[in-house]
């Protein structure tokens, strides 16, 4: 078999660079024969790649594989990828380990206890220099780079170490915890001062930017610290004579791509073809997650077992559909949940299912993007329940696949977007029989109330989208010259118009 490859280009050096762990791609080999790259999931890649692809910039980023990648084969042109090359052992310690066991859930409430690994802590230290000596290497002088996410927060200070000239922006898309849960990492010191490397900072949400700004005046003091008046911009930082700025940017989607899927006659057909396969009369309640143990699937589960078993749903004319993206399969807390939420899964339909009427549906698999748009069309309920979470773009794709006005979100409040999506059914998903009650109402919800809240979510996210988010970070940052168009309010369908 050939080796499957990325590109190492001889393009010129890129003057807008994004640097993330992964690059939006990974490396089918369901035909050993004919290995493909093809486009990945997750919310980095779907929030960023339009913006990429406006701009022509330039993505480092790792591969999906350990195996060595060397030429020229991919499926996107528009795109310059850089690979960054792991080994085996480091996407053990790096990313399975420092990154997934150690600060997602150390940033997650502490939901599993994090581990504390000096050997991934190294191997976290050296990874993070590769990438940084990777963007110095292809960064234009005076560029912009833009820093994604948990698994890099000590590329900015080591990039700004390798190439002062260039402007950093740094970007968390998970929560920032407060100080007495992040005070527990035994390099906290560390990873402060290699996120204080980059000239923007920027979170999910303005709760998140305070903790990390009361974080700095623990441990550098107060004096370094400033509260800034204008937002999304909530206080600077002083650190080495320099100021950092950091802020609250709600990250979103590209709702008018979505929209124009969700429209789609592809869609359409088959959004009525899953209805009639799933019972014709039936409600449909719809959840769509990674598998990953912060977004609530197993309360949600049992939340709806006891509907069942409660007797205000019945499986003759309710269904949940549960799509549980593979995820983090080897992170033994990965593989304990799926075990749990499989044996749910098995002991709900066992109890509660009869010849062609099964309550819930899952799939543990990747849906691609028509099948995606064709259940939120197809959904009456959806579900986006996670037990804490930087923003979910879930809950935002499926208001923008909704023109025709129908569907009713219910909506955690511990998911960041629910600071925004106040028209949501807003929920605590800890509360047993406060998510059964919502899970009850949205099923029985009065169309025309359903219909007004989805105009003011749909308004919402139509005006607050991925393109805006891009543009409201880079503005700050210093590079609000090279955006694509925003979108323009008059120019919005107008069923995103109603109110
Ligand atoms: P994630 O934890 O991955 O992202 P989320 O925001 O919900 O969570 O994004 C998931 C993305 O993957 C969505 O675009 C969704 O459509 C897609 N997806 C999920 N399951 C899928 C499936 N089975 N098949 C196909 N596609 C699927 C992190 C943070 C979030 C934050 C994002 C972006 O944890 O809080 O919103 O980054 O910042």
């Amino acid at each position: 078999m050939d080796t499957p490859s990325i590109c190492q280009s001889t393009a010129s050096q890129a003057d807008f660079v994004v640097v993330a762990n992964r690059l939006p791609l990974h490396l089918d080999t369901c035909d050993p024969s004919a290995p493909r790259w093809r486009r990945s999931p997750g919310g980095l890649v779907s929030a960023l790649e339009p913006i990429l692809r406006a701009r022509r910039g330039a993505w480092v980023g790792w591969a999906g594989t350990t195996t060595q990648v060397t030429e020229a084969a991919l499926p996107d042109q528009e795109i310059h990828m850089q690979a960054v090359p792991l080994g085996e052992n480091e996407y053990r310690e790096y990313y399975e380990g420092f990154s997934n066991a150690t600060l997602w859930p150390l940033f997650h409430d502490v939901m599993v206890p994090p581990d504390f690994d000096q050997s991934s802590w190294h191997s976290y230290q050296r990874v993070n220099q590769r990438f940084a000596q990777q963007a110095a290497a292809l960064a234009a002088p005076g560029a912009t780079v833009w820093v994604q996410d948990y698994q890099l927060m000590l590329v900015p200070a080591l990039l700004r170490a390798l190439r002062p000239d260039v402007r950093i922006g740094f970007f968390l898309h998970i929560p920032f915890p407060p100080p007495e849960l992040f005070l527990q990492l035994p390099w906290r010191t560390q990873i402060m001062d290699g996120i204080l490397g980059a000239d923007l900072i920027g979170f999910q949400l303005p709760g998140g930017a305070r903790n990390f700004l009361h974080l700095v005046s623990r441990l550098r003091g107060h004096e370094s610290v400033r509260e800034a008046q204008r937002p999304p911009l909530l206080g600077k930082v002083l650190s080495g004579g320099r100021k950092v700025s950091v802020g609250a940017f709600p990250i979103s989607v590209d709702a008018s791509a979505m929209e124009e899927l969700a429209r789609s006659k592809v869609v359409r057909e088959r959004a009525r073809q899953i209805r009639r396969q799933l019972g014709g009369s039936r409600k449909i309640m719809l959840a769509v997650d990674r598998l990953d143990y912060t977004k609530g699937i197993d309360q949600r589960l049992r939340a709806f077992e006891g509907l069942l078993a409660d007797g205000r749903a019945a499986a003759k004319d309710t269904v949940l559909v549960q799509i549980a993206t593979p995820s983090r399969e080897r992170v033994e807390h990965y593989r304990l949940r799926r075990a749990r939420i499989e044996a749910q899964v098995g002991q709900i339909n066992g109890t509660f299912g009869q010849v062609g009427q099964v309550p819930v549906h899952y799939m543990h698999t990747t849906v691609d993007h028509t099948e995606l748009a064709a259940l939120y069309r197809a959904a009456d309920v959806m579900l986006v329940t996670p037990l804490r979470d930087g923003m979910n773009l879930v809950a935002k794709e499926f208001i923008a696949a909704r023109p025709d006005l129908g569907g009713a979100l219910v909506l955690s409040e511990f998911a960041g977007a629910a600071h925004e999506l106040t028209r949501a059914l807003l929920v605590n998903p800890y509360h047993l029989s406060e998510l059964k009650d919502v899970m009850a109402a949205a099923l029985e919800l009065d169309e025309a109330d359903a219909r007004s809240r989805m105009g003011c979510l749909r308004r919402h996210v139509f005006e607050r989208d991925v393109h805006r988010w891009a543009h409201s970070f880079l503005t700050v940052l210093g590079d609000g010259g090279h955006e694509p168009d925003l979108p323009n309010v008059a120019a919005l369908p107008r069923a995103a118009m109603v109110a």
